[in-house]
This record gives structure tokens, C-alpha cells and sequence, in this order.
């Protein structure tokens, strides 16, 4: 028996076996979950069915968190599997490129920032808008943030206020939805090298300087996010809403550790 058997759990955001969102399917699937995913593009649908046939799951919806009718259509097929379910994952983050490097203020525009929180914020609360009413007592939503919500990180540029946005987010949904016993986390995460991670310049030089600082003095695995995501979807998690919970081998404690 695993802690998150009977629990039927909506997986976003795998793109590849690199994926966050892939290393939180394996460690609900150890756990005994049942498990759907998404897929952004139509092009990526076979690479995902054949992840979603390593976890016996025969249920692969598209979804770009772009478009409205794409998250209501979602729910509504979804719902033809499974009237009812028990926990969401989002694990989806987006800005346009040219928005990731170079001077924060000389950098954003409007439609940079416009694009960027609508991909990697607002998805969230429209996804938990549109599922709610499918959600059984004792569910979780669950998103995926990082530092750059409370720190200016070189680079990371509005993708912060975004991550900013998405934790308070995080915070409203679950006083919202607390109610009808559905909670919401979220799992600040430290570097990870992942397709999303890969388009980011000097990313090698900030996993070494990771490395160096951080109280662990290593780098943190899928492995290790996927079980902190497996425990705060599962009823061992029950009294816990409304958090951000660091998943970053303590970075976010530390300063100074390079002298
Ligand atoms: P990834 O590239 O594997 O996943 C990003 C996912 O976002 C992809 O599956 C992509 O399809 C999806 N996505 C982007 N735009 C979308 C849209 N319009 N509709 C639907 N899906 C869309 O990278 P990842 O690192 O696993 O990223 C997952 C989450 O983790 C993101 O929110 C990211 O900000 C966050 N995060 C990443 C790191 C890191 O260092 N990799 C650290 C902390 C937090
Ligand atoms: O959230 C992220 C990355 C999210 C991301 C990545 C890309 C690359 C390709 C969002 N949008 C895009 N758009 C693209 O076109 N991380 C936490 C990883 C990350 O990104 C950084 C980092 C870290 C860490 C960017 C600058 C500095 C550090």
C-alpha cells in the first residue's frame, strides 16, 4: 500500500524524462497513485504516451494553458475518465525568450509581461476554476516556483514577479478552496537542468556555484521534488495549505558560504 493509493492525480508539464513534472509521476506512481497527464503540443503527444504507458496510465489530454477553452475542454474530457478526482500538478512555466537575459528593466515589455504571467500564473487559478466542482474532499493542487519569486536573480528577469505572482496565488486559492477540503502547495525548487532550463545561458555555471553554496553542497534530483510533491498531494500532508516548500538542498538559508 502506498500513501497516495486511491488517489486519482492530473499530471501537467512533461516534456521530457528531464521533466520536474516526470520525476513527480514516478514517485506518485511508486506511491500508488492513478495517474492522467497533459501535453502542450500536438507534436509531443507519442513521446508522452509512451511515458504515460510507464505508469499503466492510458489517459493523455492535450492542454496549452494559453487558451481558455483549452483548460475547459481539458476538464470536460478528463471528466469522461474520471468524473471525480483528487490532486492537480502544474508544472508549467513559460516566458518568451528574449524576456531571460540582460537588464530586468531595459528587457521587459508589455507583452513580455503579459505573456509570462498568463503561461505561469494565471494557468493555475483558470485550472483550479475549471476542475474545482471534479475535485473530491482531501485533494491538493500542487504548482512548481522557484527563488526568483523573492530574490532579483541575474536574468531570471520577470519570470520573478511571475513566480511572485504564483506563490501569492498559491496562497489565495487555498484560502479559497480550504473550505471544501482541498488544499494547495507549492515546491520552490533549485536548479534543475531540464529542456526549460537547457535555452538558459551560463545554466551550467549556475548548478557550479550551486554546488558550492548550498548547505547540502550538491545539486537536487527530480527524485527528491517528485517525493516532497508525492507527500504534500497525500493525506500525510493534511494539515498543510497554502505553502511554499523548499526543495533546494537548503540554498535559500545560506549566504556567504563562498568565503
Ligand atoms: P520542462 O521544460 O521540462 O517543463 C516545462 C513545461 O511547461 C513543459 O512541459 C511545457 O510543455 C510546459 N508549458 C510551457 N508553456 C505551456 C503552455 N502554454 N501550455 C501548456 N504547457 C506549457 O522544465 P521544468 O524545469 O520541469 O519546468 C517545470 C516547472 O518547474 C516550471 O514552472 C519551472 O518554472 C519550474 N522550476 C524549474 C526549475 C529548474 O531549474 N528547472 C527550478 C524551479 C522551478
Ligand atoms: O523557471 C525556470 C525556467 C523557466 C523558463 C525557461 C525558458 C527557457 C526557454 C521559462 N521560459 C523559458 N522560455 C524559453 O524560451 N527556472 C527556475 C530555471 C531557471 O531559469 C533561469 C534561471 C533558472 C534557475 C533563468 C535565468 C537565471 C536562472
Amino acid at each position: 500500500m502506498g500513501f497516495l493509493s486511491g488517489k486519482r492525480i492530473l499530471i501537467s508539464g512533461i516534456i521530457s524524462k528531464l521533466s520536474i513534472a516526470y520525476g513527480i509521476a514516478e514517485a506518485m506512481y511508486k506511491q500508488k497513485a492513478e495517474l492522467a497527464f497533459t501535453y502542450q503540443h500536438i507534436k509531443s503527444r507519442n513521446r508522452i504516451e509512451n511515458f504515460a504507458k510507464n505508469f499503466n496510465s492510458k489517459i493523455i489530454l492535450p492542454c496549452d494553458v494559453s487558451q481558455d477553452q483549452d483548460i475547459k475542454f481539458l476538464f470536460f474530457e478528463l471528466s469522461k475518465y474520471w468524473p471525480k478526482f483528487d490532486g492537480l500538478v502544474h508544472s508549467i512555466g513559460f516566458a518568451p525568450n528574449n524576456q531571460l537575459s540582460g537588464d530586468y528593466v531595459n528587457t521587459v515589455s508589455y507583452e513580455g509581461f503579459e505573456i509570462t504571467h498568463k503561461i505561469s500564473s494565471y494557468s493555475f487559478v483558470s485550472m483550479a476554476k475549471e476542475c474545482r466542482l471534479m475535485l473530491n474532499k482531501n485533494s491538493a493542487l500542487l504548482t512548481l516556483s522557484y527563488l526568483g519569486s523573492k530574490r532579483a536573480i541575474a536574468n531570471y528577469n520577470v519570470m520573478g514577479p511571475a513566480k511572485a505572482s504564483l506563490e501569492a496565488n498559491v496562497r489565495y486559492i487555498a484560502n479559497s478552496m480550504g473550505p471544501e477540503g482541498i488544499r494547495v502547495n507549492a515546491i520552490s525548487a533549485g536548479p534543475v537542468r531540464t529542456l526549460a532550463a537547457s535555452g538558459i545561458k551560463n545554466f551550467r555555471k549556475i548548478l557550479e556555484y550551486y554546488k558550492k553554496v548550498t548547505p547540502i553542497r550538491r545539486t537536487i534530483t527530480i527524485e527528491e521534488i517528485g517525493n516532497a510533491a508525492a507527500f504534500l498531494c497525500s493525506d500525510l500532508a493534511s494539515g498543510i495549505t497554502g505553502q511554499v516548500v523548499y526543495v533546494d538542498g537548503g540554498f535559500n538559508i545560506a549566504n556567504m558560504n563562498e568565503l
